[in-house]
């Protein structure tokens, strides 16, 4: 299987995060794409290659504009007004609140653009954000000429970032942006099937309205789970959208025979709709070792989803999400890798 990936990914380093309280290194850390990396090389999957630049247009084809250059200047912007630390959001447009301002201050932009407080913004991190974009639009150029799959190793992820909201490490979608391009090349339906432990708020979001995406999400439920306020099984998209979103929640602790069922319920939704282009947001946080997620899938299941996921013998784009912390990230992505060749 064809590989992407760019060293300019790893141009985001950032120093905090807050997480349950306490300021850590980042769980969504550049040494990620490294052990993703060691293990494709390792396994030989396939041919690495790097992306070209493909530009800022199809990343404001699916994200807000002012909202982008937000992304592109926040670091510069927070430096400027003399901080220390990095850019943290601290103060919200809650239900109390109103949230039809844009404050010009970059503590309140920070806030109204962020969608939680785990996602520090430091040096690099928009150039990161572009880079891991030019990878997932590279491996679709590759799928898309060649109707073979492709990998892009993507980073940051990309799925909780909604049109105009970073966060959950994320800050440009992009799976989204992938299937609004192939949509725009002549794709008439594109599928994207997120299997990521947390819930594809922003990929949910961004297509909540519309009835060329299917979205779909296997992930913790959000009474439990990041990302908490949107997840939940009745959420079914609105408007030409209704019908064209699917949520899987499911409990703290699931295993595979369990989250396996939800896999072959969504993989039966994308034949129904013949979409003729698969994404797949691939986190393997699912792991029973990852860190921050409480799923109990193992390695060998990995294979076994890829197997599945290769099914349905449609042209596939699978793009890297989350897992973390872990020597088993590596091999993990690519048992899926391999599963999926097997055919
Ligand atoms: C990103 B991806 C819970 C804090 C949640 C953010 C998790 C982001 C996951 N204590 N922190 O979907 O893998
Ligand atoms: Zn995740």
């Amino acid at each position: 299987m064809q590989v992407f990936h760019s060293e300019a990914t790893k141009l985001r380093r950032a120093k905090t995060e807050l997480h349950d309280g306490q300021l850590m290194t980042p769980f969504e850390c550049p040494e990620r794409v490294d052990l993703v990396l060691e293990q494709i090389l390792q396994h030989e999957v396939g041919q690495v290659s790097e992306p070209q630049a493909f530009g800022r247009d199809p990343v404001d084809a699916v994200h807000d504009a002012a909202y982008v250059d937000f992304v592109a200047n926040c670091w510069d912007d927070w430096q400027a007004a003399g901080y220390q630390g990095e850019a943290i959001p601290t103060t919200w447009p809650t239900r109390t609140m109103r949230d039809d301002r844009i404050p010009g201050h970059i503590g309140g932009k920070l806030g109204y653009y962020a969608l939680g407080g785990d996602t520090s913004i430091s040096q690099g991190s928009f150039e990161a954000a572009m880079a891991s974009k030019d990878v997932a639009l590279a491996a679709y150029r590759h799928t898309a000429a060649s109707g073979e799959p492709s990998f892009g190793l993507c980073r940051p992820p990309g799925h909780h970032a909604a049109t105009d909201q970073f966060g959950g490490y994320c800050f440009f979608n992009n799976a989204a942006i992938v299937a609004q391009r192939a949509l725009d090349d002549g794709h008439g339906r594109v599928a994207i099937l997120d299997v990521d432990f947390h819930h594809g708020n922003g990929t949910q979001q961004i297509f909540y309205a519309r009835d060329d995406v299917l979205t779909q999400s296997i992930h913790g439920d959000p009474d439990q789970c990041f990302p908490y306020f949107l997840g939940h099984a009745d959420e079914r998209g609105e408007g030409r959208g209704l019908g064209f979103n699917v949520n899987y929640p499911l409990p703290p602790g699931t295993d595979y025979t369990s989250w396996c069922e939800q896999l072959e319920l969504a993989l039966g939704e994308i034949r129904r709709h013949q979409a003729s282009l698969l994404v797949v947001s691939l986190g393997v946080d699912t792991f029973e070792g990852d860190p921050i997620s409480s799923f109990r899938l193992k390695s060998d299941d990995f294979h076994d989803m890829g197997r599945r996921l290769a099914s349905l013998e449609l042209p596939t784009v699978i793009l890297l999400e989350g897992g973390y912390a872990v020597k088993e990230i590596g091999i993990n992505v690519v048992k899926v890798l391999k599963g999926f060749e097997q055919r």
